[in-house]
């Protein structure tokens, strides 16, 4: 991409109401515009990091056996009012009514509409197990939406649903997720902690969050201090085969929400030295619920012995567009963003410090053309703007490489080439700099 003929509306200062580092340069960088208090507008650059999340998301459910579909936001009340949660879900629904006066929702979840798909389907145990998820966009009229898109009213969630035979099959489900959960969480950089959490208004009797540790989550967390370099287990483990022992690991170890906090227990357990209090960022729930909807929505299954069941289900969540502001969170400095490679919008910056001049304009289009071919996606910064105002724009969106090309150097035969985390710059040839970022 020429940034020349790029969208890339970046703001010097960020609206004073903007708090938290990750809104402000998220404004800043421009990665989206509030449309309205909790309804954000992507712009080019924020949905770019969006669908790269969104294809670590999905790479990893399907990794774990889950199978994509795409169910509609508008969803029909009915199905609430089967299911019982139509009254309960009060003020945080947005209620709608269409022309023929039959009452809709913007789907907050999507339990009920997935277990409608699955009962007019699926009747016998051997269609079982079935993980059905879908990426798509919420709405939950938040009292106080927050920190941009962190605590949005839109947001953008992975949901999957889990339909098993019995109680040990759906724990298998879950342990698949609760393990995948981990590793997207390492591809996208973070130290997730799995704690032990309430279900509040999705209902059952087992849950876990994965919060990432941040002064400026919402979440409050009491956890073992070891937890939080316990690390993911990896892809190439055997989904099929006991994931218990890989579960257990990982919840042996004291650690809770605050409404599942027990301070006794948290003495007990873990060591005065070990015992962590922090806060943190809530970047996916997932619930173990049993019959809670397929009961009532008589969503059945014939088990061997032929007689009728309600399916066993759970439920999954992970903050998509909440997790573009966590990942700013967990890695930003003064000059703005760091992106990790695995959702960086871009993968190099071409910063041509003088545009029009013959040289260098053609070392820059050599550096674009092999980078590009190569699949790095590279931004070339070919603006007529002082070279100061390239390096804090360029450091401010976070790409993870920089190839600085200027007159100077290109009269040595060279280039430099900085990497973003680290600021570490090395001078050299402009072949070995394309070389070194990986072409
Ligand atoms: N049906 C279940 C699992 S699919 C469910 O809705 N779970 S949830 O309520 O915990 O939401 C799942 C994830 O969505 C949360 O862990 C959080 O990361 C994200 N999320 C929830 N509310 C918001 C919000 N208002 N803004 C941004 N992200 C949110």
């Amino acid at each position: 991409m020429r940034l020349s003929r790029y969208f890339l509306p970046t703001l010097r200062d960020a609206p004073a109401d903007a708090q938290i580092v990750s809104h402000r340069l998220m404004l800043r960088a421009g990665l989206v515009r509030q449309e309205a208090a909790g309804i954000y507008a992507w712009l080019p650059l924020g949905l770019k990091v969006l669908k790269k999340i969104e294809q670590v998301v999905r790479e990893e459910m399907d990794r774990a056996g889950a199978v994509e579909i795409l169910m509609p936001t508008l969803q029909l009340a009915d199905l609430w009012r089967e299911s019982g949660r139509y009254d309960d879900y009060g003020d945080e629904m947005l209620r709608i009514r269409d022309r023929h006066e039959r009452d809709l929702l913007y789907g907050p979840t999507a339990e009920e509409v997935v277990t409608d798909i699955f009962r007019s389907y699926i009747r016998s145990y051997k269609d079982l197990p079935k993980n059905l998820y879908n990426i798509q966009w919420k709405f939950r009229d938040e009292r106080r939406p927050r920190f941009g898109v962190m605590r949005g009213r839109e947001f953008l969630m992975k949901d999957a649903y889990s339909f098993d035979v019995d109680e040990a099959a759906a724990r298998h489900s879950y342990n698949r997720m609760f393990l995948a959960y981990l590793n997207i969480y390492a591809r996208l950089g973070l130290k997730a902690i799995p704690v032990r959490a309430d279900t509040g208004p999705i209902g059952g009797d087992l849950s876990h969050e994965f919060i990432i540790l941040a002064e400026t989550g919402e979440s409050q967390v009491f956890a073992h201090r070891d937890l939080v370099d316990m690390g993911a287990p990896g892809p190439d483990i055997d989904w099929d085969g006991d994931l218990q022992p890989l579960v257990e690991q990982r919840t042996r170890l004291y650690a809770a929400s605050d409404e599942m906090h027990d301070q006794a227990r948290f003495e007990a357990e873990a060591p005065q030295d070990k015992r962590m209090t922090a806060r943190g960022i809530e970047v996916g729930h997932i619930f173990y619920f049993g019959e809670k909807y397929s009961k009532p929505m008589k969503a059945v299954v014939a088990g061997p012995d032929g007689a009728e069941r309600p399916v066993q289900m759970g439920s999954y969540g992970v903050g998509v567009s909440r997790l573009v502001g966590a990942i700013i969170e967990a890695s930003h400095d003064d000059g703005g963003i760091v992106w990790p490679d695995s959702v960086a919008p871009f993968g190099v910056a071409i910063v041509n410090l003088r545009p029009g001049d013959a040289g260098v304009d053609a070392a820059c289009e050599q550096a674009y053309a092999a980078l590009t071919a190569a699949g790095k996606e590279p931004l070339l910064d070919d603006r007529d703007e002082r070279p100061g105002a390239k390096f804090a724009a360029m450091d401010l969106v976070g790409v993870p490489w920089q190839l600085i090309v200027g007159p100077k150097g290109l009269a040595d035969g060279t280039v430099e080439l900085k990497r973003r985390a680290t600021g570490e710059r090395q001078t050299l040839p402009l072949e070995a700099a394309i070389k070194a970022i990986g072409a």
